[in-house]
């Protein structure tokens, strides 16, 4: 059989032809032996660390950027998620009986080692690895900038010192840059585009001379990335009917105990012994914001797991796992209200011990009251909103599905059902935004009920809308595409942002806003839950032990809840921060926060807190 695939140069593509297997084979010598006829009897999955060598290091020291300390051995200090992805794909060889599948989570081993004061040496670990599990093929893992820096590691290494074996990469962030024909992905020998797991297996076969054909797979040679023409169209070979999927390998990683070394997003407010693990029930969303990943990677429209499917893996995740918090990771869960009904009383019928979450977000405007209700009711704890801009214009740049009327009305359902947390979104210095404009973010964040604002500095994602406009308009990428984790880190005070405000200002201002809305201004703080307030707060003293403006909410927090032993000790670590600290001390002068210590002396220390 043959077909035709693409090489691209950067500069062009230019039409080749790789007509077998054998061809492709001899062609790139990537085959340790090609008479042999399985080559491929081991695999090793691995999720790389999100957190860069020198993030780790300065943990180990505990210190974290920003020149904040930090405790590594606090769990709420880290976001762990299990390596859902891998456990798709590890789903996929249960009935290949020839081929062994194991997983490694690099990511939570590392966090492991820091909570144990032992000092991460990534060199070690995937020698370590390599030796207990002896692959025949690695398969890495990277969804976002902040894990390149790990893939690319484990990928070198591997490829320095253990040549035979053949390194795969995936994930939303490798297929972004293999899409750009990015020059960085030489470490690996093939990259599985978009979701994988027939990619991943179709590869594995091929290599296993089981199959003639290359699908969905770009491969990496000395200079250039080849693949199947094809396979350049967004989302072109996914799985339409989710259902036929195996359910995803849990049992492949410890999953029950993940809870003990950190956190997900969604479920920061629910107690901290609550065993925990993401599901994904919906792939690909009903809108196309430019700023975002998911269109280029899971494709047109929406696809779903039933009702009955997802009932199925909470059931199996509950009974089997002792999972009693589940955070969904969808794109747009919300999409069929039918389906949000039956699965929202479905949990209410089982009477489990069970909450879930939705931290990656829902769009606020399909939420109705009937279904916000059904959710509270079945334990929804957690929703966020990506709001982005609290201006029309630059929702519409965006294509967000939202405006400020939806938003006005919308919003008023999230006082009906008070038991849940909401978070909002916001994406500050999007291109072309002008400081007015960002400013109506700042009052949006502030005006409606939101339990708090999160704002994301705008970096553009490799193949998203935005990412090509901006290179279609010649914009100045310099400086950028170094896949580093500043580059492409929403959350990084750090990086190239694309806004003539400058990247400084839109640094502090972002800084700022948060300050002010979720600190000096917190609404929970000011009356409206004084309890869920404090709660957060505690949380950001445990991760961020010198943050000065938590501490006054904690001495402000304690002190209404009567609890003065515990505001006076609050108000205490705030006094000492400020007074060694000029950066804190200029925070609360410009945003007339109030410390209510007799001994301040800040110009705001003659005012009553
Ligand atoms: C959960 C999640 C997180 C979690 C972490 C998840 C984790 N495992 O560590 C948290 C909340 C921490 C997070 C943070 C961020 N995230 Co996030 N996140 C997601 C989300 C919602 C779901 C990921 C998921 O579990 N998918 C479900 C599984 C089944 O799919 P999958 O992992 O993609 O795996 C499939 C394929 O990718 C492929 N595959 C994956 N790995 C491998 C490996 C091999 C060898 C092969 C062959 C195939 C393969 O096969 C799998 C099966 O089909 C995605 C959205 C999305 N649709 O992907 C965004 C997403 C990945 N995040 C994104 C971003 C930008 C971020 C942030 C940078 C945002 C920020 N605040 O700054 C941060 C980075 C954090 C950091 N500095 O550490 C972007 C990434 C785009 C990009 N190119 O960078 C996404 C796509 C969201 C978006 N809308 O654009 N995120
Ligand atoms: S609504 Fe959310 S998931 Fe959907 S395209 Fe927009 S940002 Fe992406």
């Amino acid at each position: 059989m043959s077909y035709s695939d693409k090489i691209s140069t950067g500069e062009e593509l230019i039409q080749i032809n790789l007509n077998t297997s054998n061809e492709l084979k001899k062609q790139e010598n990537i085959i340790k032996d090609p008479n042999k006829p399985n080559p491929i009897k081991n695999i090793l999955l691995i999720s790389v660390p999100r957190l860069s060598i020198k993030q780790l290091t300065d943990e180990f020291k505990s210190t974290v950027s920003l020149g904040t300390q930090s405790k590594p051995t606090d769990k709420s200090h880290y976001e762990i998620y299990p390596p859902l992805g891998l456990l798709y794909l590890s789903s996929m060889f249960k009935e290949k009986k020839n081929v062994d599948v194991q997983v490694f989570d690099m990511h939570l081993h590392c966090i492991q080692m820091l909570q144990n004061n032992t000092r991460v040496d990534w060199e070690k670990i995937i020698d370590d690895a390599i030796k207990k599990y002896k692959p025949d093929l690695v398969g890495l893992s990277s969804m976002f900038g902040a894990s390149f820096e790990g893939t690319r590691f484990v990928g070198e290494t591997i490829k320095k010192h253990y040549k035979d074996i053949i390194v795969v990469c995936g994930g939303v962030h490798m297929t972004g840059l293999a899409n750009n024909n990015d020059e960085n992905l030489k470490f690996a020998d093939f990259i599985c585009l978009n979701e994988s797991e027939y990619h991943f297996l179709w590869l594995v076969e091929y290599l296993n001379n089981e199959k003639d054909t290359l699908t969905g797979v770009v491969l990496v040679n000395n200079k250039t990335l080849l693949r199947n023409e094809a396979d350049l169209i967004p989302g072109s070979h996914v799985v339409q009917d989710l259902d036929t999927l195996p359910i995803p390998d849990f049992g492949a990683v410890d999953l029950k105990n993940y809870y003990k070394y950190g956190i997900l997003s969604g479920a920061q407010t629910i107690d901290y012994d609550t065993p925990l693990a993401t599901m994904q029930t919906v792939r690909g969303c009903i809108a196309r914001c430019s700023f975002c990943a998911v269109r280029s990677f899971n494709g047109l429209g929406v696809r779903m797991h039933s009702s009955r499917r997802v009932l199925e893996e909470i059931d199996l995740l509950y009974n089997k796992f002792g999972i009693r918090h589940v955070d969904f990771v969808d794109d747009d869960f919300t999409y069929d209200r039918q389906r949000v009904m039956e699965i929202t009383d479905a949990i209410i019928n089982r009477d489990y011990n069970f909450t879930w979450s939705i931290g990656n977000g829902v769009r606020l405007g399909s939420l109705d009251e009937e279904m916000l209700k059904n959710m509270e009711k079945s334990g929804c704890t957690y929703l966020s909103f990506g709001i982005e801009s609290g201006d029309d214009e630059i929702l519409r740049q965006m294509k967000k599905p939202l405006t400020l009327e939806i938003l006005r009305d919308k919003v008023k359902l999230l006082d009906i059902c008070p038991k849940i947390y909401y978070r909002a979104n916001f994406i500050t210095g999007y291109p072309g935004e002008t400081k007015e404009q960002l400013q109506k973010t700042m009052d949006v964040a502030e005006k409606y009920p939101w339990d708090w604002n999160l704002f994301s500095i705008c970096k553009p994602l490799p193949d998203t809308d935005l990412w090509n406009e901006l290179l279609e308009n010649n914009a100045d990428f310099e400086g950028v595409g170094n896949n580093t984790d500043q580059d492409y880190n929403y959350s990084s005070y750090e990086g190239k942002v694309f806004n003539d405000a400058g990247d400084e200002y839109i640094f502090n201002t972002s800084y700022d806003f948060n300050l002010k809305s979720n600190f000096r201004n917190n609404k929970n703080l000011n009356g409206r839950n004084v309890v869920r307030a404090v709660k957060d707060f505690e949380r950001i003293v445990a991760k961020v032990e010198n943050h000065a403006f938590a501490w006054n909410c904690l001495a402000i927090g304690y002190k209404k809840l009567k609890q003065y032993e515990k505001s006076e000790y609050a108000l205490k670590k705030t006094m000492e921060i400020v007074s060694e600290s000029s950066f804190w001390s200029e925070k609360f002068v410009k945003h007339q926060f109030l410390i209510d210590d007799p001994s301040c002396t800040l110009p705001i220390s003659n005012l009553t807190a």
